[in-house]
């Protein structure tokens, strides 16, 4: 039998130590926008200002990227905020019939 069990203590309990420096920042991750030849540039604006909080010039300052380029970056979230603005993004293209695509990638 070690001290430990002789003293009654279950290893169950300890002091927290450094919960601070051990705390890991969240995993970051890009949403990507990706050109095409049919969606409207109207409707990549609305969307990046709709689910992205881009105001009109940063909206299709994107959207002239996404076209000219044929990727470009729409935000940088922590991984469930950019599922679900993909998600987002997604749903409304399909609503309306737009073949726009929108991706993750890990930074
Ligand atoms: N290329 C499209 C057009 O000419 C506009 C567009 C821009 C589409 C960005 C998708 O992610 C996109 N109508």
């Amino acid at each position: 039998m070690s001290d430990r069990d002789r003293n009654g203590d279950d290893g169950q309990t300890g002091v927290i130590v450094r919960s601070k420096t051990r705390t890991k920042k969240p995993a970051l991750y890009k949403v990507l926008m990706l050109n095409d030849d049919y969606t409207p540039m109207e409707f990549v604006v609305h969307v990046l200002e709709r689910y992205f909080g881009k105001s009109r010039e940063e909206a299709t300052r994107i959207m002239l990227h996404v076209h000219q380029r044929g990727v470009g970056v729409c935000g940088v979230y922590t991984y469930e905020i950019a599922e679900t603005k993909v998600n987002q993004t997604m749903e409304l293209a399909r609503k309306h019939q737009h073949p726009l695509q929108c991706t993750l990638e890990k930074e």
